[in-house]
């Protein structure tokens, strides 16, 4: 029996989880839990550990799934599998949503967070959620990557579809296997098929996981004590800054942003405002047209590295 192993990786609602269940031949361990954080009081679901699938190939073949979790606060367990439970992987999977305001910046994070894994194993780009938004293409992608120095594959995909999802195991093993029959395997695993009757549902879901991711992730990053995520009504979608004070203040600075900008229009847009004064935390907000960050952080943090985590945390929201 020859044993394959492959590891899928990819931003938070990316698809791993989907994917590895299209393709499984058992109940796929995915270990998703319930993460209550008490700071802003709401259960979701988020996977906070691998995902886990297996695939019988023929019957000299088999392909180990594996995902990682995607959310940053639990970057240590990349580390953990790439060092133990994947060292003998084939190839790193990276799944990249293809609905991101910048699916080329989620690239550059992962080929960056992996970059010892691959240089030993292929890589492979699967975009997924083309199916919501079509661009970037096919052709968009690979001149990107060749500009990045990536020469991989990039495939398109829908993680809810077996069929889809098998074009990524033909790439991998098919050259190596040939006595695999696709169009049976094609066949068992349509059961395995999520994709929905009719849509609506999703998107709602979707949204909400990346909620919470955002304020998980600004609660993982280092010097950062509390941060209020708004929407495009500056309605709030999440906060958990508990003292009242700064809430009010940061609510006010985002209202100022939009108050200054028409008072001040030879400006153009801007995008942040900083208080800081000399004792305690500065307070800043980020204001896009779509949403707003209020941040609080601490003295020492410099400015600089605030607006980078702050431009890092508002891509990940997205
Ligand atoms: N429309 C669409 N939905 C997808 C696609 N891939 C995954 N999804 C959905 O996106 C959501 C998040 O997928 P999930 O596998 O949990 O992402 P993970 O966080 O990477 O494990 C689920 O509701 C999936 O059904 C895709 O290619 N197209
Ligand atoms: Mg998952």
């Amino acid at each position: 029996m020859t044993d394959y192993k492959v590891l899928f990786t990819g931003s938070v609602c990316s698809g791993k989880t989907t994917a590895i269940r299209s393709l499984s031949d058992i109940e796929t361990v995915d270990t998703d839990a319930s993460v209550s954080d008490s700071a802003i009081r709401r259960k979701k679901k988020t996977t906070i550990a691998m995902d886990y699938g297996v695939l019988d190939l023929s019957d000299s073949a088999r392909l180990h799934l594996y995902g990682t979790p995607g959310q940053e606060r639990f970057k240590f367990m990349w580390e953990l599998m790439m060092s133990d439970l994947v060292h003998d992987a084939e190839a790193l999977v990276l799944l990249v949503d293809n609905t991101r305001t910048d699916p080329f910046k989620d690239i550059r994070f992962y080929v960056e967070e992996f970059r010892d894994f691959i240089v030993r194993r292929r890589l492979i780009i699967a975009v997924t959620h083309a199916d919501e938004q079509a661009e970037p293409d096919h052709d968009y992608y690979m001149e990107e990557l060749k500009s990045m120095g990536l020469f991989t594959t990039v495939l398109f995909i829908d993680a809810r579809d077996p069929a889809s999802v098998l074009t990524i195991v033909s790439e991998l093993v098919g050259h190596r296997e040939k006595n695999i029959d696709w169009d049976g395997l094609g066949k068992r695993l349509e059961v395995n098929s999520t994709m929905p009757e009719e849509g609506g549902e999703v998107e709602a879901l979707t949204s909400d996981i990346n909620n919470v991711s955002l304020l998980d992730a600004a609660m993982n990053t280092r010097g950062i004590t509390g941060a209020i995520h708004l929407g495009a009504e500056r309605d709030v979608l999440s906060s958990n800054i508990s003292n009242k004070q700064n809430k009010e203040l940061l609510r006010s600075m985002i209202n100022l942003v939009t108050a200054l900008e028409k008072k001040a229009a030879f400006m153009g847009s801007i995008d942040d405002l900083v208080l800081c004064g000399p004792q305690q935390e500065t307070l800043s907000v980020f204001v896009e047209e779509k949403q707003a960050l209020g941040l609080c952080s601490e003295k020492e943090l410099s400015i600089n590295v605030v607006k980078q985590q702050a431009a890092d945390l508002l891509q990940w929201s997205q």
